[in-house]
């Protein structure tokens, strides 16, 4: 439980889809992205590659770049979680698997894999929360989105920090990873609130000084 709380602390998520503004090859963008957060600090890295810019049409080139993406984190001792896709993310030996409420079930998941495989849970209602606490089968839960979000098609509704003091106030005990529109600004009082750590896409991808942004989002 503390590993993972010490593993939600900065936690990158991201996919070739957010690494397209910037000139040249998304996939290519992405590992240089991965490699300079790596090397700054982040405590876990999410491959999320889905989406309309993504290489969702091309599985064989995304089971490439997410194998680099491992190996990348590997290199690091870095934790490697692939989210939604349960069979990618066994094949090439991920660390981990971030699903969402209409994604694969957990017990499903964890009756394919053995129980080192961390599996992390979306939230974005009290019940879901309740309904699935004391379930051994879940690590965290990504609680979320936070604030408004540019980096997902079709995001549910924003549910404000104070979502956080509800759930922990409601019993919830798991380690808790907020996640949504969250800038290095928002980390202090997302923490007091009661998550273990913050999840970001935008805030390090579109960063234009990652090392620097890595750093104010740890405090250090
Ligand atoms: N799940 C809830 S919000 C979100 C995901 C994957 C996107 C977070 O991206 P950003 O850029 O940090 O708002
Ligand atoms: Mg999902």
């Amino acid at each position: 439980m503390n590993d993972i709380k010490k593993m939600l602390s900065l936690y990158f998520v991201a996919g070739s889809q957010d690494c397209r503004h910037l000139a040249g090859n998304r996939a290519e963008n992405l590992i240089y992205i991965l490699l300079q957060a790596l090397e700054s600090g982040i405590t876990c890295f999410q491959f999320r590659d889905k989406g309309r810019f993504s290489l969702e049409q091309d599985p064989a080139a995304q089971k490439l770049l997410a194998i680099r993406c491992r190996d990348l984190c590997r290199r690091y001792g870095v934790p490697f979680i692939v989210n939604d896709d349960v069979e990618l993310a066994l094949a090439i030996g991920a660390d981990g698997i971030h699903v969402g409420q209409s994604d694969m079930k957990v017990k499903e998941i964890r009756a394919k894999s053995d129980r080192t495989l961390i599996v992390g849970l979306s939230v974005n209602k009290l019940h879901e929360a309740l309904a699935d606490n004391d379930s051994a089968e879940i690590d965290y839960f990504g609680i979320g989105p936070i604030f408004p979000t540019q980096s997902k098609e079709d995001p549910k509704p924003a549910v404000g920090p104070q979502f956080l003091a509800e759930l922990r106030q409601a019993g919830v005990d798991k380690p808790l990873v907020a996640i949504g529109g969250i800038n290095q600004q928002d980390a202090a009082q997302l923490r007091a609130l009661g998550a273990d750590g913050v999840a970001v896409i935008s805030a390090i991808t579109q960063s234009t000084n990652i090392s620097q942004t890595v750093k104010e989002f740890l405090g250090v």
